[in-house]
């Protein structure tokens, strides 16, 4: 008699029947042995991974979505403005499976990029996230080593490291990995630590042990809804979203146009990318019963800072300049002409009478016009 009958056999004396292949890998997989030595594998993966200094991680399964319906109301709003990857990839984002065939579990890190960035008059105001190396590289160099690790213990085991640019709902997965829960601005947000942390999610063929869902909320407060600039936080469909169209993020980083004047007045110091509605959180704040919170990031290459000109020469960057200050840069995707319109931006908006700004501020920056020639109304 083979073990797994035995098994059966002991658990149900008086009903035993010999178990087909299937009964007998999910009698396997139920058993108490099985599970000890899923939650130990488990948990030496976990180990391995915060000792490349993810703060934290997760597992979930690799299932299909459950939010596609929001999903595409979100588009169907016309929240994604301008990002019509978010469209091209819908069908590839509704189940894992399509981005690696045979996926059992997700594995979530988070890790965490705070640093005091306060805005200084006249030089450009950059989001926390970018100011040091490239996130994705960062991340992906991280998950491709834990990738390793996974196909060196499960020889044919096979895995996908995603990080922002794959057609993956990245906080969905990180949520049901335990790592967050999602907050009115939209970011997932870990009671203990924040929300200043990026998300990495590997896919992988392996069955590890799945956490449960983070829990949390963010009660009565609406901070971020108040501060945000633009108002680009409405609610819509029972929830709480982001409009991209009128979110400084979007605009400063993925907005290829120009900016509509009404607009433009609002995004006042950002330059590229836009912390508002995390630095108001009050899950961000730094608060003795909770020392994990708002800790500044020790990942090296988040703290090598750039040290960027002041706004007037952001104006009129060459290309050499722009090249040589985003090598390795997350900042490399709004583009030349996207950062000289957003300092020429800020420019006027420091002035301090209204009727001396101009949208174009021909003569205070450059010679050169924001759009170039040939490219319409085109940046970047
Ligand atoms: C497009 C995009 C943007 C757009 C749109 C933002 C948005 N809120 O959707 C813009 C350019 C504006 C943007 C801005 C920023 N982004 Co962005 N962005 C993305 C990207 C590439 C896709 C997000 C997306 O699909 N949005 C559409 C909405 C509808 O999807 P969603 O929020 O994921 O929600 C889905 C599910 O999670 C679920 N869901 C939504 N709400 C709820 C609520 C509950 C209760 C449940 C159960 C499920 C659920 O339903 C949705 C459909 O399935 C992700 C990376 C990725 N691949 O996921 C990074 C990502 C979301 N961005 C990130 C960051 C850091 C930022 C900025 C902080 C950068 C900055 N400083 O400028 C800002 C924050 C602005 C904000 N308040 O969101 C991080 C967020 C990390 C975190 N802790 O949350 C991500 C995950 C990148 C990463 N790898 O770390 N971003
Ligand atoms: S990133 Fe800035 S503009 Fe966008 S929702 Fe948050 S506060 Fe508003
Ligand atoms: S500021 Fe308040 S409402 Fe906004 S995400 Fe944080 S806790 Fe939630």
């Amino acid at each position: 008699m083979r073990p797994v009958d035995e098994y059966h056999r002991l658990q149900h004396p008086y009903d035993y029947q010999p178990l087909g292949a299937l009964e007998c890998v999910k009698l396997w997989a139920a058993s108490p042995r099985n599970r000890i030595d899923m939650a130990e594998l488990t948990a030496t993966l976990k180990a391995e991974a915060l000792s490349m200094g993810f703060e934290s991680v997760g597992v979930c399964r690799a299932l299909p979505t459950d939010h596609m319906d929001f999903y595409q109301g979100w588009l169907g709003r016309g929240f994604h403005a301008s990002m019509d990857y978010l469209v091209r990839h819908v069908e590839l984002k509704s189940d894992p499976q399509a981005l690696l065939p045979g996926a059992k579990s997700i594995i979530a890190v988070a890790l965490n990029y705070h640093q005091e960035n306060p805005a200084v008059d006249g030089h450009p105001h950059i989001a926390s996230y970018a100011l040091g190396w490239d996130y994705h590289k960062v991340l992906r160099g991280k998950l491709k080593r834990l990738a390793a690790v996974i196909e060196r213990d499960y020889p044919g085991s096979e895995s996908r490291a995603c990080v922002d640019s794959a057609p993956i709902f990245e906080r969905e997965y990180a949520h049901l990995a335990g790592l967050g829960w999602f907050g009115k601005n939209t970011c997932l947000i870990d009671s203990k630590r924040g929300s200043w942390f990026f998300i990495g999610l590997l896919l992988t063929t392996v069955e590890f042990e799945s956490d449960a869902p983070a829990l949390g909320g963010c009660g009565t407060c609406r901070a971020c809804i108040d501060a945000c600039p633009t108002g680009a936080i409405v609610f819509d469909d029972g929830r709480w979203q982001v409009d991209s169209r009128s979110c400084i993020s979007y605009l400063t980083i993925e907005h290829k146009a120009e900016i509509a004047p009404e607009l433009a007045a609002k995004i006042g110091s950002w330059t590229f990318g836009c912390d508002v509605c995390q630095e108001v959180c009050p899950f961000n704040q730094p608060r003795e019963s909770q020392p994990l919170r708002a800790q500044p990031t020790i990942e090296a290459g988040f703290l090598a800072k750039r040290s960027w000109p002041r706004l007037e020469q952001i104006g009129v960057l060459d290309e050499d300049e722009w090249d040589r200050l985003t090598q390795g840069s997350a900042m490399r995707r709004t583009g030349i002409n996207g950062i000289r319109r957003n300092a020429r931006i800020n420019i006027d908006n420091q002035r301090p009478n209204p009727a001396s700004k101009s949208l174009n501020a021909e003569g205070v920056l450059s010679s050169k016009p924001s759009v170039e020639p040939g490219t319409g109304s085109t940046l970047g």
